[in-house]
């Protein structure tokens, strides 16, 4: 990469840049009532960066093999065997393999990234995430020329997975990004949240972080990257192709058939706070935009 992505965004030192933006976006809306609006813009882009607490980023989940409630995965995640984990690594690449999680991460540098996070159910939490940049692992890995994709794939542990044994998706999970968007500095290979083991109900041991996607291009508990030359399946594009696509980018502009994503409840704001808008490619924009040039995003949703 030309570039390794700088977090500005602490809980420390709340970043300046997405009051930037809205303030950029205002300018770029008109002028029109610009000090309150510059103020709710302020208040809005502060309070979206406040990290949620550890017991909302651990009981409000989204992992199918354990159940479809947001809190099965906290009830029944507990029994995932995660240790010893072996991740398979093969096709367009220099050195596939059965790697260990320690070979295929060992060394590598862990950063800390405070990001935004937008289900597609229109949610959305702000979680801070350990982890590596996946660029850093397809490096070790060597990515051969010809390839043009990264898929993913979820560990199967029917034993331990109550939603493998009912078939409420199938399964293995399956997911896949373009290799310049796996490539993409704030993509993250995330293996714990404050600090912390990322608990099962997260994805242990290593789970994909997309900030600029739908929380379900966000993998869990990977067994599988390959590296392949056509667009691979995603389970959710797969099940339902016209409500999710390949892509799903985070785009207030384009509604799913069934509901608005122009505005999104944020997870701990309690009962009567007020929905917030959401943000083109869910507020990384200035870095994500340039990946889509001539792409006509209501077609590649
Ligand atoms: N293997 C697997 N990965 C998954 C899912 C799943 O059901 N199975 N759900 C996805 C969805 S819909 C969301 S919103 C996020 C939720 O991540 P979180 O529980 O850490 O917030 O995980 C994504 N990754
Ligand atoms: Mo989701």
């Amino acid at each position: 990469m030309a570039h390794r992505w700088r977090n500005t965004l602490t809980a420390a030192d709340v970043t300046p840049e997405p009051i930037w933006m809205n303030r950029r976006q205002l300018i770029a809306g008109g002028a029109s009532g610009l000090g309150l609006a510059a103020l709710a813009g302020r208040a809005q882009a502060q309070s979206a960066l406040e990290p949620n607490s550890w017991e909302e980023i651990t009981t409000y989940n989204n992992y199918y093999e354990f159940g479809t409630g947001k809190d099965d995965p906290a009830r029944n995640a507990g029994g995932l065997r995660t240790d010893p984990w072996t991740i398979t690594v093969d096709g367009l690449v220099d050195n596939p393999g059965e790697y260990s999680l320690a070979d295929l991460i060992g060394g590598l540098t862990t950063e800390e990234r405070i990001y935004r996070f937008r289900c597609v159910e229109a949610w959305s939490m702000v979680v801070p995430w350990n982890g590596i940049e996946l660029a850093d692992i397809l490096n070790r890995i060597g990515v051969k020329s010809a390839a043009r994709y990264v898929a993913f794939e979820t560990t199967v542990q029917p034993d331990v997975m109550v939603g493998v044994r009912r078939r409420v998706l199938p399964f293995p999970y399956v997911e896949g990004l373009r290799l310049d968007e796996a490539m993409h500095p704030l993509t993250l290979m995330a293996t714990g949240i404050y600090g912390r083991d990322i608990p099962n109900q997260n994805g242990a041991p290593i789970r994909l972080v997309v900030p600029w996607k739908y929380g379900f291009k966000s993998i869990k508990s990977i067994a599988r990257i390959s590296l392949v030359a056509e667009q691979p399946p995603a389970t959710w594009n797969r099940a339902a192709p016209h409500e999710y696509g390949f892509y799903s980018n985070v785009n207030p502009t384009v509604d799913h058939p069934r509901w608005s994503q122009a505005s999104e409840r944020r997870i701990g704001g309690g009962l009567f706070a007020s929905r917030e808008p959401t943000l083109m490619f869910n507020g990384y924009e200035s870095e994500v935009a340039s990946l889509y040039e001539g792409m006509d995003l209501t077609k590649f949703f």
